[in-house]
Formats: structure tokens, C-alpha cells, sequence
């Protein structure tokens, strides 16, 4: 799949009001300093840098009702909204830098909006070390970025997934969730009652990456948009330690890149977040650069070998 001519735009999203960590507001820097522009522009893309959002700052408060910094979160995550939407609708493909992951919402609501739009179908590849469904109910730490998947699904605060005007924005059976190793026991129970098509790391272990990766991309077709939600706490610590939350035995470097490749392979990527990059945690922002090598697979990276 050769991607070259194609426009993207950068919109850097710099906020960690999500989480109960601080650093991801640094992220979209580490990944500009770690070539993410000049490594697309390589590949023959037109890169539009579009710099960062502006936002409230981080409270740092404790949660309220079972949400933290709810008001701060919903006004993020509007305007990640018009921003991804707007480049959506101008027909460039949006990369948004997070920021912490609570961003999909703001994020994932503004594609789906524009598959109504556009008649397409949606299909949203949740790479993360957690599902990410939590509610106020049974969230053990009231923090948001452990919510935009529920979210998403309508099972939030109206604030939230009031976002993109429909409710809810997005169908469970759009989801396939990738890597998954982190998941609350009642977030457990939940994920299980809305039937969410999980490809966790005891499946991957067994089956491997391709057989998973096979099945997340099976039945896409040219009307399909496919969304990718890279967490990059996806990734096996001992390659990536630039998160706030590391969880181990994650995907190896080659399991990534397979799962990267056979992703650009359906040349149905239609937009990309890449959150939860924490500088305050990296090392000599390896994790940064990690992300942005994956990124360029994402992207058709060639190989010598023609498939
Ligand atoms: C936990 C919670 C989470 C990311 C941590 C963790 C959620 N399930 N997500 N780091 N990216 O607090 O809800
Ligand atoms: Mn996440
Ligand atoms: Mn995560
Ligand atoms: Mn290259």
C-alpha cells in the first residue's frame, strides 16, 4: 500500500487531566522531537503540523462522584472533537497527539460522526494494555482515561457521551481491542455483558499476533474507515517504559510491528491517536521514538520483501 501524496495533520492534544499520573501532557512534544514529521514526510506524506490545542490546566483534585476533573475533561475532549473532525472533513487523515487516553472520546465520537456523514463504516483497533471501560460505578480510581471505550459506548456522564451529537457514538461490535492484560474486576463483568471482541495477551500468546490480527481486520471492506487507538502502554515495558502505567508482558518489538504492518496492509487506515507517552517516565525518549518507528510501519514502512 503506497500512501505517498497522502495529507495528515498533527494535532497535539497536551493534557493529562485524564489521569492520576502526571507527564502525558508532554507527549505530543517527545513525539515531534522524536522526527514523528520528517519520519512521515520520508514516506512521501504531506504532513500538516498543526502545533497543539489549548486547554484548562490540570486541578489536581480528588474525584468527585466517581470522575476526576470531569468539567476539564469534557471541554478537552470537545475541542479534540471540532479539530479531528475538521481535518476529517477537509479529507486529510488526523493524527492526534495525546495526552492521555481519556482523548479518544473527543477523538473516536469526530470520526464516527464523519462515517455518518460520509456513509461509511467504522472499525476502531484499540491497542492498550487495558480495556479502558470503566464507569463512575465501578472505576476503582474515578480516572477518566480509564473510561473512553464505555464512553463511547454511551455509558458515561452526558457531558461526555453527549460529544459528536449521538448517542451512543459508536457500537461495541465496532470494537476490536488488542493486547489487553489490565482490566478491573468489575470493568471485567462489564466488558463481557456488552460482548466486546477482546484479542487479550493470553490470546496472543496462544494463537500469535497474525491469527489476531487476522480476525480485528477480518471483514473490512472499501467502505470501511479504520481507526487506530494506540496506547502506548500496548507495548511490553522492557521496550516502552515512557508510561505512566506500565503493565507487563506486553507485545515484543516484532509482535508490534507485525500487528503495525498488517494494519497498513488494508489501506483502510483513516485516522490514528497516539496516547499516554509519558516523558517523565522515559528514558532518553526511547519510548518517543519507539512509538514514531511503529508509527512509520503504520504508515507502509517498506520492507526488501514485496508481498
Ligand atoms: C484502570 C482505571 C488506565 C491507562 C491506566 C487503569 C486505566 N483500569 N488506562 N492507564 N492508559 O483506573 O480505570
Ligand atoms: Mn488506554
Ligand atoms: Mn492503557
Ligand atoms: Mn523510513
Amino acid at each position: 500500500i503506497d500512501m505517498s501524496g497522502r495529507e495528515v495533520a498533527l494535532i497535539g492534544v497536551p493534557t493529562d487531566v485524564g489521569a492520576s499520573d502526571r507527564g502525558a501532557s508532554m507527549g505530543p512534544e517527545a513525539l515531534r522531537v522524536a522526527g514523528l514529521r520528517e519520519r512521515l514526510q520520508a514516506h512521501g506524506l504531506v504532513v500538516h503540523d498543526r502545533g497543539n490545542l489549548s486547554g484548562p490546566a490540570n486541578p489536581w483534585l480528588p474525584p468527585v462522584d466517581g470522575y476526576r476533573h470531569l468539567a476539564e475533561v469534557a471541554e478537552w475532549n470537545r475541542k479534540a472533537h471540532e479539530a479531528v473532525h475538521a481535518e476529517l472533513t477537509a479529507g486529510r487523515l488526523p493524527i492526534m497527539l495525546g495526552g492521555d487516553h481519556c482523548l479518544g472520546i473527543g477523538s473516536i465520537s469526530a470520526v464516527a460522526r464523519h462515517c455518518r456523514e460520509t456513509g461509511r463504516k467504522l472499525r476502531v483497533l484499540w491497542l492498550d494494555a487495558h480495556a479502558d471501560f470503566n464507569t463512575s460505578a465501578i472505576t476503582p480510581t474515578g480516572n477518566i482515561h480509564g473510561m473512553p471505550v464505555a464512553c463511547l459506548c454511551g455509558f458515561g456522564p452526558p457531558e461526555l457521551t453527549g460529544i459528536g451529537g449521538q448517542v451512543p457514538a459508536i457500537s461495541p461490535k465496532w470494537i476490536r481491542q488488542i493486547g489487553i492484560r489490565s482490566v478491573d474486576a468489575g470493568e471485567k463483568r462489564f466488558v463481557h455483558q456488552n460482548e466486546l471482541e477482546v484479542f487479550d495477551m493470553r490470546y496472543i500468546d496462544e494463537m500469535g499476533m497474525r491469527h489476531a490480527m487476522e480476525l480485528a481486520l477480518a471483514t473490512l471492506d472499501e467502505r470501511t474507515h479504520l481507526h487506530v487507538s494506540f496506547d502506548v502502554d500496548f507495548l511490553d515495558p522492557d521496550i516502552a517504559p515512557g508510561v505512566g502505567t506500565t503493565v507487563p508482558g506486553g507485545p515484543t518489538y516484532r509482535e508490534a510491528q507485525l500487528c503495525m504492518e498488517m494494519i497498513a496492509d488494508t489501506g483502510r487506515l483513516g485516522s490514528l491517536d497516539i496516547v499516554e507517552l509519558n516523558p517523565a517516565c522515559d528514558v532518553r525518549n526511547r519510548t518517543a521514538v519507539l512509538a514514531v518507528d511503529l508509527v512509520e510501519s503504520l504508515f507502509g514502512k517498506s520492507t526488501l520483501m514485496r508481498r
